[in-house]
């Protein structure tokens, strides 16, 4: 099937609907309301009719982006998604990630793909421990980050001394674009700062739809809130003087953060949010290839993988290649190279991903997140291009810190366990370490944070029917290390060596100080794993 050459995509077109894309995460400390927002988010957009459609029965559980059935048992998020969907004239690409610590490598994933990042506070914690973490992981790599203060609905710090909070400890000038009216606790709207209306917010029966909004001049809002407005206006005058006034350039070279106060939850909010995503979120940039060299956004098709899930539909055992385009056109059947491999690879089954819902797309623009499935060839870092070569900086993995060895309880089910480890390794749910000591039998789970293993054994029961039994092993620490260094390094007690899936030979110790000696040694190589930039 050949397109006629007039309705070929022009590059002027390529730079049109990039500038339409609006691809960002929404990042924090966990239950900060990273997915309850996502979903308020779509509600506003009107992607879906009602929020909190799909919870459980102990609340709003299971929001659009927490699919996975781990994830609605225990109202937390496991695995970053992707939603893709329509707003204004705007497409927007979402990535909700999973706060907690021991998944920070899927956030950290998450993180090389977006263009900007949306940063939730709650009102009564501050900045949290993991917040902060990734602010420094956005800032190195240079994302805006928009600010949300969060839970407003509920009993919180001051406003101002949440304020000087961003100030100090991320060194960020917060520009709040809206102020609330009532303090926390006692949400009753926003002053817009932009034009100085009072945006009244209304309670709908469990938030299930958008809080319907009411603008009122000034004056009207003084005689209808009395001193909650005052409070407001007299806390925003003072903001402008210390000049908390938002400025585009400084937004996006990360010296400001504009700030908005939001109930997600109640829906407060949550449409100033989505506007200010379209109208203030930069469009996709240039991205850097390996050597730096920024891509032309109009250079023929390019992307790379930056997430790859299996068991998204239980129906399907099918895997998906999350890319996100870079530059050109990607057009669904197009034939493209995959640089780590030098081998074509044909994306006839390309599709658009909002959550676990899924839905065939024919072409897809620069900051579009694509789902390449059944990608078995396709790993986590991979580029893919046609006609221009390039590669994008590989993703990397962080250093695991705790080990274990998996075995299949039922020794029957060996066959499923061979391939609930090996899709667990491609996805990087957990790295896989064979030992010559066990043999291929009872392969070595290495992960950064202990959760990791409680995922790795409830998919490898429920997803691919073989339950295992997990025996942790004494080891804190892995270095790559060469065939060499082996005797040297299996001299000291402490150590031990293993392979991992990828061929690199990794070195473990018990202890720091294990390591410490065993470098010493003359003649042995051992080189850090990417630095944990968020453990
Ligand atoms: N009162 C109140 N509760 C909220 C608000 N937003 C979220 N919550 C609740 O906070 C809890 C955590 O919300 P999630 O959206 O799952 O938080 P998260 O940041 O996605 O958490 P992780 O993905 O596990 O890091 C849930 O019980 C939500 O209902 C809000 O604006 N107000
Ligand atoms: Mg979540």
């Amino acid at each position: 099937m050949s397109t006629p050459a007039s309705t070929l995509p022009s590059p002027a077109d390529v730079l049109s609907e990039a500038r339409r894309r609006r691809t960002f995460a929404v990042i924090s400390h966990p239950d900060a309301g990273k997915s309850t927002l996502t979903e308020a988010l779509t509600l506003h957009a009107r992607v879906i009719g009602s929020a909190g459609a799909v919870h459980g029965k102990a609340g709003r559980r299971g929001t659009v982006s927490d699919w996975m059935d781990m994830e609605r048992d225990r109202g937390i998020s496991i695995t970053s998604a992707a939603l893709q969907f329509s707003y204004r004239d705007a497409v927007v690409n979402l990535l909700d990630t999973p706060g907690h610590a021991d998944f920070s490598e899927d956030t950290y994933r998450v993180l090389t793909a977006v263009d900007a990042a949306v940063m939730l506070i709650d009102a009564a914690k501050g900045l949290e421990t993991q917040t902060m973490k990734l602010f420094a992981v956005c800032k190195h790599r240079g994302i805006p980050i928009i600010t949300v203060v969060n839970k407003w609905d509920r009993p919180g710090m001051d406003a101002l001394a949440l304020m000087d909070e961003i100030t100090e400890r991320t060194g960020l000038t917060p520009t709040p674009l809206t102020w609330p009216v009532g303090i926390a606790g006692d949400f009753r709207g926003v002053l817009d700062r932009r034009d100085g209306t009072y945006r009244h917010f209304t309670r709908t029966a469990g938030g299930a739809t958008i809080a319907p909004e009411e603008v009122f001049p000034a004056e009207a809002a003084a005689a209808r809130e009395g001193d909650a407005w005052t409070q407001a206006v007299e806390e925003s005058e003072l903001l402008e003087e210390t000049g908390a006034q938002h400025d585009q350039e400084l937004f996006l070279s990360g010296v400001t953060t504009p700030v908005l106060f939001a109930s997600a939850v109640s829906n407060f909010g949550v449409g100033q949010l989505l506007d200010v995503l379209v109208d203030l979120a930069p469009a996709p940039t240039p991205v850097p290839d390996a050597e730096g060299e920024p891509h032309p956004l109009d250079a023929p098709f390019s992307a790379f993988v930056f997430k790859v899930q299996a068991g998204m539909d239980a129906g399907h055992r099918d895997r998906l290649a999350y890319m996100r385009v870079c530059s050109g056109v990607f057009e669904r059947g197009m034939v493209v190279t995959n640089a780590s491999t030098g081998r074509p690879f044909a994306t006839k089954y390309a599709q658009q991903v909002f959550g676990r819902d899924r839905e065939t797309i024919e072409t897809a623009w620069p900051g579009d997140v694509v789902g390449l499935v059944n990608a078995a060839a396709l790993g986590v870092g991979d580029t893919l291009y046609v006609d221009r070569p390039v590669r994008y900086p590989p993703v990397t993995t962080f250093s695991p810190e705790h080990f274990a060895v998996a075995r299949v309880a039922d020794t029957s089910k060996y066959k499923q366990f061979r391939k609930g480890v090996e899709t667990l390794a491609g996805e990087g749910v957990v790295q896989v370490l064979i030992s010559e000591r066990r043999g291929d039998g009872a392969p070595v789970f290495a992960v950064v944070g202990p959760m990791q293993f409680e995922v790795a054994s409830h998919r490898m029961e429920h997803e691919f029917g073989a339950r295992i039994s997990l025996d942790s092993l004494p080891y804190s620490l892995a270095m790559r290390t060469d065939e060499a260094s082996v005797p040297a390094i299996l001299a000291s007690s402490g150590t031990e060596v293993m392979k991992r899936a990828d061929g690199e030979l990794l070195a473990l110790f018990t202890t720091k100080w294990v390591m410490g000696m065993v470098r010493e040694k003359p003649g042995v190589t051992l080189e850090p794993l990417v630095a944990a930039q968020l453990g």
